[in-house]
C-alpha cells in the first residue's frame, strides 16, 4: 500500500514553540551541545551551533577537536567551544546539556566513534546527522529519543540499498529508516519527509535547489536541536525544524538567487521564522 503524506505547514507547527516568558532566562531555553568538527570540518559544527541559537536555544556549546576550539570561539563568540579528546573529557559537558547534536563534521575515525559511543550513554534527546549516521550504518541500533536526518546518500548506507532505490520510493525509504532505527526519521532532499510512529507522514514542499550546497544539512541539525531544547517533542521539532529550514532557504533565495546560496545565509531568516508566532 502506498502511504499518503500530509504537507507540513508552518501554521500547524509554529504554535508548538512556547513564547518567551517575560522573566525568562537562558537556562529556560535549553543547552544544546554539538559534537563534531573533525579535521577540515570545524565549520559544520559552527553552523549547527549558530542555527540552534538562531531558533532560540538558551545556550549552545561545541565539543570539538582541541585544535579547533579557539578558532570556533573566535568565529562565533556566543558559542562555548571545548576541545574534547576523550570520552572522559566529554562527560562533564554532556552532564550540563539538555539536547545533543552528533555528526556535523564528526568524521568516522576513532575520535568520532568515541564521541558517538559516549553521546549514546546519556539520556538526552539527540539529533543524529552526517558522519554519525555513517557510523550508525555499520552498527545499526534503535533509540526512541533520537531524530535521524539522512540525505539520500546517508539513507542508502543506513538501509544498505542504493540511492536510486531510495529516490524511487522515498515514502517507503523513510518508513524503513524509522522502523530500523526508531525515533523520528527525516529523509532530506527535494520534498523532505518526516516519519514518526502514530503520526501521518510529513512532506515538506518548501526548499529549493539553491540549498544543494555544503553545510545546509548541518544548519538543519542545529535548527531541530534548538527547537528540541525549547521543549518541543521529537515529532514537533522535526516537523517545525524541517519546514522553517526550507522556508529560510526560500527566503534567502528570493533575496539573492538560488545559485550561490550559502548555508550561513539562512541564519537571519531562521530567526525571523522562529519568531512568527509572537
Ligand atoms: P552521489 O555523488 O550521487 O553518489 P557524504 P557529505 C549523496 C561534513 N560537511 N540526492 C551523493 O552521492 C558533514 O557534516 C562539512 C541524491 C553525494 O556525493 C559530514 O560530516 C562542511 N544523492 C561530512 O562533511 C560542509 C545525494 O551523498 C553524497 C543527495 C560528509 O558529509 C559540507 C555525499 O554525502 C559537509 O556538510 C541527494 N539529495 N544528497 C563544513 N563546512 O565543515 C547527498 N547525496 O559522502 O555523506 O558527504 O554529505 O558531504
Ligand atoms: P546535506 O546534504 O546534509 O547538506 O543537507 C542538505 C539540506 O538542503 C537538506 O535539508 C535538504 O533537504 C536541502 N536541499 C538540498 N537540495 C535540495 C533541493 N534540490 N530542494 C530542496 N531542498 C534541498
Ligand atoms: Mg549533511
Amino acid at each position: 500500500v502506498t502511504p499518503s503524506a500530509r504537507r507540513i505547514t508552518l501554521e500547524d507547527h509554529i504554535t508548538k514553540l512556547p513564547s518567551r516568558a517575560k522573566a525568562g532566562h537562558k537556562g529556560d531555553y535549553g543547552h544544546v551541545v554539538i559534537i563534531g568538527g573533525e579535521r577540515g570540518m570545524p565549520g559544520a559544527a559552527r553552523m549547527a551551533g549558530e542555527a540552534a541559537y538562531r531558533v532560540g536555544a538558551g545556550l549552545v556549546s561545541i565539543a570539538t577537536r582541541e585544535k579547533h576550539a579557539s578558532l570556533l570561539n573566535l568565529a562565533r563568540p556566543e558559542l562555548m567551544c571545548y576541545g574534547v579528546e576523550s570520552a572522559e573529557e566529554l562527560k562533564p559537558l554532556l552532564n550540563r546539556a539538555t539536547t545533543l547534536v552528533i555528526g556535523p563534521g564528526l568524521g568516522q575515525d576513532l575520535w568520532g566513534q568515541t564521541m558517538l559511543a559516549e553521546a549514546l550513554n546519556h539520556s538526552h534527546p539527540l539529533v543524529v546527522d552526517a558522519d554519525a549516521l555513517n557510523l550508525l550504518a555499520s552498527q545499526p541500533r534503535q533509540h526512541n529519543r533520537w531524530i535521524i536526518t539522512p540525505h539520500p546518500g546517508e539513507a542508502s548506507r543506513l538501509l544498505n540499498i542504493n540511492i536510486e532505490e531510495i529516490q524511487a520510493d522515498r515514502f517507503a525509504a523513510v518508513q524503513a529508516l524509522q522502523q530500523r532505527y526508531g525515533g523520528v526519521a527525516v529523509l532530506k532532499g527535494n520534498g523532505s519527509l518526516v516519519c514518526s510512529t502514530n503520526h501521518p507522514l510529513g512532506l515538506c514542499t518548501a526548499g529549493n535547489p539553491g540549498m544543494a550546497s555544503g553545510g545546509m544539512g548541518d544548519v538543519l541539525s542545529g535548527t531541530i536541536a534548538g527547537l528540541l531544547a525549547q521543549g518541543l517533542t521529537l515529532n514537533n521539532a522535526a516537523h517545525l525544524g524541517v519546514t522553517i529550514h526550507a522556508m529560510a532557504g526560500d527566503r534567502a533565495a528570493r533575496e539573492g538567487g538560488e545559485r550561490g546560496l550559502l548555508a550561513s545565509d539562512l541564519m537571519e531568516h531562521l530567526r525571523q521564522l522562529a519568531n512568527l508566532q509572537q
